[in-house]
């Protein structure tokens, strides 16, 4: 059988034993694995409290995993490097979120997959359209291609 993909958004906008933003991201590409497609690192103004800006990217990961089982993953990779807990939206140095998944939707145990927002984000849009403009969104059933030039006319 093939192995299903997942869509995740990376997002870093503080500086942490790797570096910089940009360093952050790349470690944390090396730690998630099984890499097929990552897009260019983007810098992006932030959207929320935060001040600081981000560095964004989308990689494409081959993974048997459940959507539970990855997302404790995650956690456990932004918690190893040194994401406190704290205020929701707080500057961090890694965010890793689950945005889409080649097997469909989950919407069980507290996660939500596709992630609610993404449709409406530029920096989680503007770096998936590189690596994955035909996929789908199963929920609304428009393409990549389409939510990104829906959001860009907005
Ligand atoms: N992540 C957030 C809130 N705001 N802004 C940008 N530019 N990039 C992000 O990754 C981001 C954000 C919450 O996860
Ligand atoms: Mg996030
Ligand atoms: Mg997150």
């Amino acid at each position: 059988m093939i192995t299903p993909v997942y869509a995740i958004a990376l997002g870093s906008n503080r500086p942490g034993r790797h570096g910089r933003p940009e360093a952050e991201i790349a470690a944390a590409l090396a730690a998630l694995g099984g890499l097929v497609a990552v897009s260019p690192v983007l810098r992006t103004s932030p959207l929320g409290p935060s001040k600081r800006r981000f560095a964004n990217a989308v990689a494409l990961v081959a993974s048997d995993e459940t959507p539970p089982a990855l997302l404790a993953r995650l956690k456990a990779i932004e918690r190893d490097f040194g994401r406190r807990r704290g205020r929701r939206w707080d500057a961090r140095v890694m965010d890793l979120d689950i945005i889409l998944w080649s097997q469909g939707a989950w919407g069980e145990r507290g996660l939500t997959v596709p992630h609610a927002a993404f449709r409406t984000r530029d920096f989680v849009l503007r770096p998936l359209l590189s690596v994955a403009p035909g996929w789908r969104d199963p929920v609304s059933g428009l393409t990549v291609r389409h939510l990104a030039a829906r959001l860009a006319r907005r």
